[in-house]
């Protein structure tokens, strides 16, 4: 077949902070397929090509057409040998072999299902296996397995939070923590992050920021939220971190680099038609003055990792939620908006409904 003029004109960046990626992935068949690859190489520590695959699958999320031939991927970035080998499976007989065989793979099984419960890593999972356990009723019922709390409520929550969150159901609990931060302080701000400020219609859970313009009043909001829905009856687990920010230190130089601002992992219960179900809820407390950054919640985790690799590899940058030089110094760059932070990166604008990478 001929190549599209779409393939010759249109250059797609190697960096998802340059792409355009909607939550419509036309090449779905694709990316599943690369996403249990990663999750098989995540397992066995192989971080090279789990990177790899992580990078292709984005690139193939981000494209307006489904890709129905290899001819036509010539100017994509990220593809190399092995991706494309995968590719051409999936063309030619509609799934991959290579797939189908870790899927078969009792190891990759097992760690898929342990890797599901709340609290519980791959490292951990990865024990559980060589221990020989091979189910739930396996690990539940085995006197040497000590489970920390957040396991335990990882479990006993199973189903609920395994479900898929609506937004419907986003917009409700957003009202409760709303409510809750504005009986602290009338000047708190609540923004709802991750991926439903991407615009998905489902998630896993509901990400928020909440912060206040009183300096350091930010450190004690969390704290008090979690209280008040202790007394309302609806916090079924709290995992709270206290800040560990330092606006006078560098950030840190790993792409993977978390932020260091108070955070906690909840579990809340919300109404539902049969009464009540639990979800999984991420809160974060930033300071005021770093308010912009929304960026640095609102994923996706691809697109984070781009944003920090394009930093720090084109434009001498550290990123971590405020862009910071390093040449011919450290030096702190102001951002007021989540568009400075864009400009100072030389990035065009990216809406977060076209963060999906
Ligand atoms: P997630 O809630 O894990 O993912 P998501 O909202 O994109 O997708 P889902 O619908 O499955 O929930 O993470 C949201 C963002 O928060 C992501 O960009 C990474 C960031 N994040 C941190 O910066 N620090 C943290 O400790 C965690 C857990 C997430
Ligand atoms: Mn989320
Ligand atoms: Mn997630
Ligand atoms: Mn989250």
């Amino acid at each position: 077949t001929f190549p599209t003029a779409a393939t010759h004109v249109v250059t797609v960046s190697q960096y998802a902070c340059q792409r355009r990626t909607t939550t419509e992935n036309k090449n779905k068949i694709f990316t599943d397929a690369f996403e249990v690859l990663v999750d098989n190489y995540d397992f066995n520590e192989v971080t090279g090509p789990s990177l790899a695959f992580s990078r292709a699958a984005s690139v193939l999320k981000s494209l307006p057409w489904t890709v129905q031939s290899l001819d036509t991927t010539h100017n994509l970035p990220c593809l190399g040998e092995h991706t494309k080998a995968v590719m051409e499976e999936i063309l030619r007989y509609g799934r991959s072999f290579e797939v189908e065989k870790i899927l078969a793979d009792e190891r990759y099984q097992t760690l898929k299902l342990f890797t599901s419960v709340f609290g519980v890593g791959p490292k951990t999972a990865e024990k559980w296996y060589r221990r020989g356990l091979r189910s739930f009723s396996h690990v539940l019922t085995d006197p040497s397995i000590h489970l920390n709390r957040m396991q335990r409520s990882g479990f006993l929550h199973y189903g609920d939070i395994s479900r898929a969150v609506s937004k419907a159901e986003a917009r409700a609990l957003g009202n409760i923590i709303d409510e809750a931060a504005h009986a602290i302080t009338p000047d708190a701000v609540l923004a709802l992050t991750g991926g439903f400020r991407r615009g998905k219609e489902f998630g896993h859970d509901v990400d928020f920021i909440v912060t206040t313009p009183e300096l350091g009043k930010e450190e004690s909001l969390l704290p008090i939220i979690i209280d008040r829905l202790k007394q309302q009856g609806i916090l079924l687990f709290s995992d709270y971190h206290p800040s560990t920010f330092d606006a006078t230190r560098p950030p840190s130089r790993s792409f993977e680099a978390m932020d260091h601002f108070a955070k906690c992992f909840l579990i809340l219960a919300v109404e539902d038609r049969r009464g009540w179900r639990a979800v999984r809820v991420d809160l974060v407390s930033p300071p005021w003055i770093v308010s912009p950054l929304p960026s640095g919640w609102t994923g996706s985790r691809q697109f984070e990792r781009d944003l920090r690799r394009l930093a720090r590899l084109e434009r001498r940058m550290l990123l971590d939620t405020t862009p910071c030089s390093t040449k011919p110094r450290y030096r702190f760059l102001a951002a007021v908006t989540e568009k400075d932070i864009f400009a100072h990166l030389g990035l065009e604008y990216i809406e977060p409904w076209q963060r999906n990478a």
